[in-house]
């Protein structure tokens, strides 16, 4: 059996990026693996929370979980800071960590793009999600696309530990979708779709009303040339769509563009909103009966309680190597 561990954070509703991106691949892999599934709180503090949104935040995510298809029965559903063994590693890997691979993390230029001060965990998080994944011996991470830099530098953080101190780490592989690794905004396809950017109508999030769904497809921005036609590089904004389409109908993207040969994008966009309303509304129903249910709490405590079980092993192991603690 191999280990699974992947995050989201509780900066706000999940949104079709997320889902088709990661979540989507949860439920599947706790059929043949033992999965751990993080609600990771303290990288959502490296920028500026508001600690009563933040609260709210991490049981929404936490029930959009259990809603997507995760069972807490096969799966441990758990917060990153209920667990501290995370601050923990986290600060050794930033220790085994320089600065300039840091530094060179797009996410890290994307963020501080334009700005004279950022706080240093915007720099230094990827050390923490490094010790989020290592600390679990996990094998596969299963993330959207934007998270492939961070697992390189993951695995480049385990081997340079194993070489230094001996075998300490498992090596993780990235786990990545071809349909929804990176599902990129409605209003600007050049840019991924983001819990927060300030327009509501460049994302859908997976409790929107069907209005809003509605409303954020007709209006995303496509091209002039008016074919269903995948090509990313010209057709960004309809290539994006089409992935979506794929994503939930299940259809390649060649069978699409037969299926549309000859219509125009409003024919195309109806169908993408029908198909995603109803592709959310079972999550959503979900999420209702379970999001203030006094189970959902108790699922996180006990799921905190096993992952600290296996994050304590992990931990015994690397203050030995790195010769910490007393004797
Ligand atoms: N646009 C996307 N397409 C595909 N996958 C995506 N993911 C995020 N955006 C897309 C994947 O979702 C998982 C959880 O992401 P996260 O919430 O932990 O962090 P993020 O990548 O920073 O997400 P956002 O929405 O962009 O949040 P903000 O705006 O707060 O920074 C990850 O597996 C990620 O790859």
């Amino acid at each position: 059996m191999k280990r699974v561990f992947s995050g989201v954070q509780p900066t706000g509703n999940i949104h079709l990026g997320n889902y088709l991106g990661a979540l989507v691949q949860f439920p599947e892999l706790q059929q043949d693996n033992e999965c751990l599934y993080c609600i990771v709180d303290e990288h959502a503090i490296t920028v500026p929370q508001d600690p009563k949104e933040l609260k709210k935040h991490i049981l929404d995510v936490a029930a959009l979980y259990i809603a997507v298809g995760i069972d807490p029965k096969k799966s441990i559903v758990f917060v990153q800071s209920e667990v501290s063994a995370h601050a923990e590693l986290g600060w050794i890997l930033i220790c085994a960590s320089n600065t300039g691979e840091l530094f060179r993390m797009t996410q890290f230029k994307a963020k501080s793009h334009g700005k004279e001060s950022v706080g240093t965990g915007l720099l230094t998080y990827p050390a923490l999600m490094a010790a989020d994944i290592l600390l679990y011996d996990t094998d596969i991470v299963p993330v959207g696309n934007d998270q492939k830099q961070h697992i390189e530098l993951t695995r480049d953080l385990a081997i340079r530990v194993n070489n230094k101190y001996g075998k300490t780490f498992v090596v993780p592989d990235g786990r990545f979708l071809k349909a929804g690794a990176r599902i990129m905004a409605l209003d600007d396809p050049t840019a991924k779709m983001s819990k927060s950017a300030v327009n509501e109508m460049s994302r859908i999030s997976l409790l929107d009303e069907p209005s809003k769904i509605k409303k954020a497809i007709m209006r995303a921005t496509t091209d002039s040339e008016g074919s269903v036609r995948f090509d990313m590089e010209n057709k960004p904004g309809i290539s994006n769509l089409m992935n979506i389409y794929s994503a939930f109908s299940g259809k390649s993207l060649e069978d699409i563009e037969k299926d549309y040969e000859g219509h125009g994008y409003g024919d195309f966009k109806k169908d993408l909103v029908e198909l995603t309303v109803d592709g959310l509304a079972p999550i959503k129903a979900h999420y209702e009966e379970i999001r203030y249910s006094d189970e959902l709490v108790r699922t996180l405590h006990e799921g905190a309680e096993r992952a600290d079980a296996i994050a304590q092993k992990t931990m015994k192991r690397v203050r030995e190597k790195f010769g910490l603690g007393l004797e």
